[in-house]
């Protein structure tokens, strides 16, 4: 990893500079469009339990799932900031059933985003963050979103901890900054890398008698130094965003396989698992739903959900060896 600069060096960077100068002024107004409303979500998370935003809103979303009232104020504020930017032809929302389309003349692209992943912890003060992918406009919405999530133009999300940190990838590498006491996110690492190998698996391990057995041996195999003779450790902290930024720093894996009832997982692909995959394979890393690359799934609906496995690339790789021997000794049988 190159440490960029820091505080009290000469060069201060932001988000918009970096894009601007990496991947166009377009590119950095939706960016710059997503660090203000980062911004204003860090602040309302930091001062949650002084202004009652602690707590369910007292509706379902799409997904079934209780909202949050800080995850309907993310949605509104993300919608709005990117309502306001000419290029931006519309959005896709975790939040929100269909896409909402803002009608701006030749705009380039669609930001699709989950607004607050991990929002159940909000009530416990625990870490939660915004995961968002930006794909090129091309003839309608859905169809531009739905294409295989190889052909995003950026992706990358922003981690609301002790301090709140925005990480992307336009394409080229991934940098990560940091947000300052005069509110802008600064460039503090460039060229992040992901370790080859790492300390940590993180999955919920109160799911494993209804993995399929390839991902239960996985895990033996794991816990009994089968790789490389590693003895791993566990941290789960059940926030994508948190679980996958500690992976991408320090290495390891996270899965979150299918289960008997969720046969396609729990985790979303457009908005959670294709921005996290193109992170980490710019930084080094790996992603697959079980046989195959993420960013070569082809999604067949905009909220369609996928297994994830994501990290270092020895322990992806290891995983997905063998989830191809077992579908392959399973069709022998057959
Ligand atoms: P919430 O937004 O409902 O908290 O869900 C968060 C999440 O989608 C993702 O951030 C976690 O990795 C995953 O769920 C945790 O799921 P389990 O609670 O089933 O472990």
């Amino acid at each position: 990893m190159t440490k960029a600069m820091t505080m009290t060096g000469t060069k201060i960077v932001t988000i918009e500079e970096y894009v601007a100068a990496s991947a166009g002024a377009e590119l950095a107004e939706v960016f710059g469009a997503i660090a203000r409303a980062g911004r204003q979500i860090e602040r309302k998370i930091r001062l949650a339990g002084l202004s009652d935003l602690y707590g369910a809103y007292g509706a379902v979303n799409v997904q079934g799932e209780q909202q949050q009232k800080l995850d309907v104020f993310a949605n509104d504020l993300l919608t709005e900031e990117l309502r306001g930017v000419a290029c931006v032809a519309a959005i896709v929302s975790e939040e929100d059933e269909a896409p909402v389309v803002f009608g701006h003349a030749d705009a380039a692209f669609v930001v699709v985003f989950d607004p607050l992943d991990g929002s159940s912890n909000i009530d416990v003060n625990v870490n939660v963050g915004t995961i968002f992918s930006v794909v090129k406009m091309e003839g309608e919405v859905v169809a531009s979103v739905m294409k295989p999530g190889r052909e995003q133009v950026a992706a990358g999300y922003v981690l609301y901890g002790p301090s709140a940190v925005m990480v992307l990838t336009t394409g080229a590498g991934v940098a990560a900054f940091t947000l300052g006491e005069d509110e802008r996110f600064v460039l503090t690492a460039e060229g992040l890398r992901m370790p080859k190998q790492g300390p940590y698996y993180s999955a919920n391990e109160a799911n494993v008698a209804s993995w399929p057995a390839v991902y239960r041996e996985y895990l033996q195999m794991l816990l009994g130094g089968g790789l490389g003779g590693r003895r791993y450790g566990a941290r789960y902290i059940g926030s994508l965003v948190a679980d996958f930024h500690r992976t991408l720093l320090k290495g390891g894996v996270f899965l979150y396989p299918p289960t008997e009832k969720a046969l396609k997982g729990k985790l979303r692909l457009l908005y959670e698992a294709s921005p996290l995959a193109m992170i980490a394979e710019q930084a080094g890393g790996a992603a697959v739903d079980g046989a195959g690359r993420i960013l070569e799934v082809q999604a067949e609906g905009i909220h369609e959900r996928t297994p994830l496995v994501i990290g270092s690339r020895c322990e992806v790789a290891a995983l997905q060896k063998a989830v191809v021997a077992a579908l392959s000794a399973t069709m022998e049988e057959e």
